[in-house]
């Protein structure tokens, strides 16, 4: 069944993408008509990953969120395009359809992260991706910017358990920008920012020297470079792209002030989800999705509208700077 889909996939076309390679991947990723137009002209689009729709918020919200999310980068002059795995096809772009599906399967779909998107092809099975996958295949069609929440990062304890979220290698090897208002601090920050450093990450504060901890501002940390304006980020993703380094950028956004309020009341929220799952013995690629359900649970619902606040920002955000860079590579 799968093998009889993927032939049945129609060809990309062979467009020169933004990182001047020949598309390449004819036939495997379907990409929709309306980003692959774009694509095809030069065109602003963003990439968007799928996995917060189907771990990181409870129906109907996640479906509400990502269409609100869509047309956010919509209004301000790019095209969204949401990646997932549908029957076993890797899909640019989703129609109205497929998104609902996506939200209604939640938990259903598979956890899809770059060791897993072969087998779920493979399978005709149903995917929704994490930032490492959904940065793979953004690359492979040639889309240099992505808009997520928070990105996965070096786990609580992870000199021990080894848990490094395969988000931060997918950033030391694919060049493509990610956009996220940091990291949560279910996770160890410091030693986050350490190992994006080790795989050459540049990570970059957008209007801070500060780098953002999700639901508050800052982490106490400080990032390496700023950024100012969408002009600003178009002009570093440009000079990444063009030195070739094949590393990606994080730009950290923080969490916009008036929604930051709530951050003391979740931070202790997220110290008694942490003690849980080490006493249930959640680990693994089942522990960011139970702290996150969990968090919400313990701050009743409030996590949930910072979260749903803080991706709608960055949203706007990606779209000015991927409006920037078509712009400076016109
Ligand atoms: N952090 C969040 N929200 C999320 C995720 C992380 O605040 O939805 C999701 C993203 O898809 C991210 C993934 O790529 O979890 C990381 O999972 P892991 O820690 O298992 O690598
Ligand atoms: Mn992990």
């Amino acid at each position: 069944m799968a093998s009889s889909a993927l032939s049945r996939l129609s060809n990309l076309g062979g467009h020169i993408d933004p990182t001047g390679r020949e598309n390449s991947v004819g036939g495997l990723i379907k990409v929709a008509p309306g980003v692959s137009e774009a694509l095809s002209l030069g065109r602003a689009v963003v990439a968007l990953e799928s996995t917060i729709i189907s771990h990181g918020m409870p129906y109907p919200q996640n479906l509400k969120t990502a269409k609100e999310v869509e047309a956010i980068v919509k209004e301000n002059g790019a095209v969204p395009a949401t990646i997932a795995i549908l029957d076993g096809i890797p899909c640019v772009g989703l129609s109205a359809e497929e998104l609902e599906k996506l939200a209604i399967l939640g938990t259903k779909a598979q956890k899809t992260a770059r060791r897993d998107v072969a087998h779920v092809v493979a399978n005709g099975g149903n995917g929704a991706t994490t930032v490492s996958a959904t940065m793979f295949l953004a690359y492979m069609v040639g889309i240099p910017v992505f808009v997520t929440g928070g990105i996965g990062g070096v786990h609580r304890h992870g000199e021990h358990t080894m848990d490094i979220s395969s988000d931060l290698t997918e950033l030391g090897r694919t060049p493509v920008a990610v956009i996220s208002a940091g990291v949560k601090s279910i996770l160890d920050i410091p030693r986050t920012l350490e190992y994006l450093e080790t795989q050459g990450v540049c990570v970059a504060g957008y209007k801070t020297n500060d780098f953002p901890a999700f639901f508050t501002e800052t982490s106490g940390f400080k990032v390496p470079c700023r950024v100012d304006t969408p002009e600003d980020c178009a002009r570093l993703i440009d000079a990444n792209i063009k030195l070739k380094l094949g590393s990606g950028v994080l730009i950290s956004v923080p969490i916009p002030k008036e929604h930051s309020a709530s951050g003391s009341i979740i931070e202790s929220s997220i110290q008694r989800a942490l003690k849980e799952a080490r006493h249930r013995s959640i680990t693994g690629n089942a522990e960011t999705p139970f702290l996150l359900a969990r968090v919400n649970e313990l701050t009743g619902g409030a996590s949930l509208a910072s979260n749903i606040a803080l991706v709608k920002n960055n949203a706007l955000v990606g779209a000015k700077v991927s409006v920037a860079l078509s712009q400076l590579r016109e």
